[in-house]
């Protein structure tokens, strides 16, 4: 396969992309080749696959099931799910999540990082996911993270049932701390779950704080941890919501730590600007993490959708496109360099907190694995909301999208771009 007139994120002039197999061969400004398979990328933006690092595939689609979350909270969302899981069906998870995943898939996303919840003796959801881990596979990685919706230390058995997961196949060790009955017990499976990521080499990615309680100081424990075992490059914190809470001196002192311990960080704006401040009247918090200012301080910061129609969010399609927007808008990352790097929220920085390496990268000897989109650039691409027009993934093309146009019948009756 030979792709024409590819922009490249880094490059000012575009470039031809040759694939043999599943492998990218060559990359330079012209080839010439006898391959018949062309694909011409008229100069949009040739990347990296779309990265999903955060989301909960075994609740997707089941909004309003068995009752909507009224209160739009994340604690009436975890008793609707809690009900939900009662009656929970292989067939039913698997034919959410498998519809959320194709979703993604269309959207540009090649790699998946799902919770799953594990606060369920029966593990119904968690041998679905790893079911579709390996059935999905050609499409798309997965990783699962086994997530202890109701706690480790607070739900019946909960410590031996995240065990169980990770013996079962989970790749990622989750937590709930702010979740955890007492201070206390949420610091203790913080360590459990240390304890558990050395004796099983796993990665760690912990719901860490969310919740607007500015005492909700749970990452700085999860930080001390990866710190003193040298492992702070598979630990992640997931939303951190507390920290839009959080005093500034106490947040200067921690942010020392955070730089010195190399966790990784997801928010998840879409959801969390919808859950966040629930429990104010006026002026109303915003329930986010300090994106801008951990990214100004070169701490790795993704951003993930968290979930597509359940009881935690009404909305969502699998579109990182929508959740960068949202997120540049409530981070005040608006700035015009801001928008013209955002691309990495949503790709590299991902990357980096799935722990993924070399292999992301697009480069000559890797496989070829990419996106293209409808525009030629990150700015473009957020503020139009860019098309994956295909989505390739070891050479071949495993999605295509036709962008949407429009007419208008003014006296100039013609097709608009809105560029
Ligand atoms: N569960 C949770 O504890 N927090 C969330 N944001 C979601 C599920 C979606
Ligand atoms: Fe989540």
């Amino acid at each position: 396969m030979l792709i024409k007139n590819a922009k490249l994120r880094n490059l000012n002039h575009s470039v031809d992309i040759l694939i043999e197999g599943d492998v990218i061969k060559e990359i330079s400004p012209s080839i010439i080749s006898s391959d018949s398979n062309i694909i011409n990328a008229n100069n949009n933006l040739v990347l990296e696959p779309f990265i999903e690092p955060h989301v909960h595939l075994d609740t997707a689609l089941s909004a309003g099931q068995p009752r909507w979350n009224k209160s739009g909270t994340l604690f009436e969302g975890i008793e609707c799910w809690s009900e939900k899981k009662e009656t929970l069906t292989y067939d039913d998870v698997k034919k959410r999540s498998k519809k959320a995943l194709e979703w993604q898939i269309a959207n540009g996303i090649q790699w998946v990082r799902t919770h799953v919840d594990i606060t369920d003796p029966t593990f119904t959801a968690l041998k679905v996911l790893l079911e579709l881990k390996e059935e999905m596979k050609q499409f798309v990685n997965i990783q699962i993270v086994a997530f202890p919706q109701e706690g480790i230390l607070s739900f019946p058995n909960g410590l031996k049932l995240l065990e169980d997961a990770l013996i079962l196949g989970a790749d990622v060790i989750g937590g709930i701390p702010h979740f955890e009955y007492t201070r206390d017990l949420g610091v203790q499976s913080i360590k459990e779950i240390v304890k558990l990521a050395i004796k099983y080499d796993k990665l760690i990615d912990v719901h860490c704080d969310e919740i607007d309680d500015e005492q909700s100081r749970f990452l700085e424990v999860l930080a001390t941890e990866a710190l003193f075992n040298n492992i702070g490059t598979k630990v992640t914190a997931s939303h951190t919501t507390a920290m839009g809470s959080y005093n500034d001196p106490y947040t200067y002192k921690l942010f020392r730590l955070l730089r010195k311990s190399n966790i990784n960080f997801i928010s998840n704006p879409l959801v969390n600007i919808h859950l966040g401040g629930r429990f104010d009247s006026y002026p109303k918090r915003r329930g986010l993490t300090r994106v801008k200012e951990l990214d100004q301080d070169n701490i790795n910061v993704c951003f993930g959708h968290d979930d597509i129609f359940d009881p935690w969010y009404p909305l969502g399609n699998g579109n990182m496109l929508q959740v960068l927007h949202m997120g540049l808008h409530v981070s005040h990352m608006m700035g015009y360099d801001d928008i013209s790097n955002c691309l990495d929220f949503i790709t590299c920085n991902s990357a980096k907190t799935l722990h993924l390496g070399d292999e992301y990268k697009l480069k000559v000897g890797n496989k070829a694995n990419l996106i293209i989109l409808s525009e030629q650039n990150d700015y473009d691409a957020v503020k139009l909301q860019a098309s994956v027009l295909f989505s390739i993934k070891n050479g071949v093309v495993i999605s295509k999208s036709t962008p949407k146009q429009s007419y208008i019948f003014t006296t100039n009756k013609k097709f608009i771009d809105f560029k």
